[in-house]
């Protein structure tokens, strides 16, 4: 049988342990009884005074009686723990029943995915994006593509020319882009295979034609680049870009001062439905030819050793194709309304899919 005393400790020690309203309390009662000046600390002290065979039984005891101690203490603090964690993790709850802030999603311009589709496409065929400037002078943008001084693309009722200069050129904004090409072919040498996507600026404005719009030309320029080539790397473009495989295509004759020979391209649909790909219609998308001997000269590439293509396309129109947009004017307005609805998610980029 235990001791009295011992006995007495642990019947007085247990309720308080049970009792002890938070760890600072529980701590205290801890060192009451265990500390350095402790009862059991003390008790056990006081053994040494003892002869042996006492010692023996009641050291015995001491530790019974500590291990109780002990085991109560950490059984308390536990519980203690548990409610204060609980009390911390209530106080600190999300309510995620409350509504979310509206968040407002912007969403991609039509002009600018179809940019986007374009440079994913021709990209994959290994063309480079370039861009130059909206400014221009009259001979990077004309002289130098074989546009003679009085062609009617020089009149000043398709451009727009500015009151400035750059030293004898007269200074305008770029009706196409083809001055981006002639800076550089005057920059590079060949071989040159770029895309130049951009704004271009012409004097009209009516239903279908905006003074400011956009256009994406392409260059090629190599050794042995042929109008095998041109037809090839058009055709690819045209099924990508409209996502029909058998899309019909036809090259017709045609003139630029830019390109010897040059051609219209066509692309078959159905006038009545607008659908592309079916039906016996015709539908014109794209200008293209070989580049004109004289544009290579002009811009320092010797047309003897050099040849090449370059083709044309509206931006607007292309993007009105295919996705059934009627109203050319629609594009610039900034209705939120009309973007939302023809806009794409910032979070779908274009990119070449297996489809393609
Ligand atoms: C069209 C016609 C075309 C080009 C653009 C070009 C550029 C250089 C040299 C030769 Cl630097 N050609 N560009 C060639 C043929 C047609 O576009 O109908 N565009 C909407």
């Amino acid at each position: 049988m235990p001791s009295d005393d011992l006995n007495t400790m642990l019947s007085d020690a247990l309720p308080k342990i049970g009792a002890a309203a938070d760890i600072e309390a529980l701590e205290d009662i801890r060192v009451s009884l265990l500390g350095k000046a402790g009862m059991i600390t003390l008790a056990m002290k006081g053994l040494g005074g003892l002869d042996p065979e006492a010692r023996k039984a009641r050291g015995a005891e001491l530790n019974v009686l500590k291990t109780e101690l002990t085991e109560a203490l950490a059984a308390r603090r536990g519980t203690l723990e548990a409610a204060a964690l609980e009390a911390r993790l209530a106080a600190q709850k999300i309510d995620i029943s409350a509504p979310p802030r509206p968040e407002v999603t912007g969403a991609i311009h039509p002009i600018s995915r179809t940019m986007e589709e374009i440079a994913a496409i021709f990209g994959a065929q290994g063309f480079a994006v370039k861009e130059g400037p909206d400014i221009e002078d009259d001979w990077t943008a004309f002289g130098a593509l074989n546009i003679p001084v009085h062609h009617p693309a020089r009149a000043m009722m398709d451009t727009f020319y500015l009151n400035a200069a750059f030293g004898d050129r007269r200074a305008l904004l770029r009706p196409h882009t083809s001055s981006v090409q002639t800076r550089t072919m005057l920059s590079e040498t060949p071989p040159i295979r770029i895309i130049v996507p951009g704004r271009t600026y012409r004097s009209d404005h009516d239903a279908t034609h905006s003074p400011m719009f956009h256009q994406c030309e392409g260059l090629v320029i190599g050794k042995d680049i042929t109008l095998g080539h041109l037809k090839g790397c058009l055709i690819d473009f045209l099924r990508a870009y409209f996502d029909a495989p058998g899309l019909p295509v036809r090259f017709r004759a045609s003139y630029f001062p830019f390109t010897e020979p040059s051609m219209e391209v066509d692309i078959g649909w159905n006038r009545k439905t607008g659908e592309i790909g079916k039906g016996g219609d015709w539908l014109e998308i794209l200008g293209s030819g070989m580049v004109h001997a004289n544009v290579l000269a002009n811009c320092g590439i010797d047309p003897r050793e050099f040849q090449g293509f370059a083709f044309g396309m509206g931006i607007e129109r292309v993007t009105m194709l295919k996705h059934g947009i009627a109203d050319l004017r629609l594009f610039y307005e900034s209705d939120v309304r009309w973007l939302r609805h023809y806009g794409f998610s910032p979070l779908a980029p274009a990119m070449l899919h297996e489809g393609f």
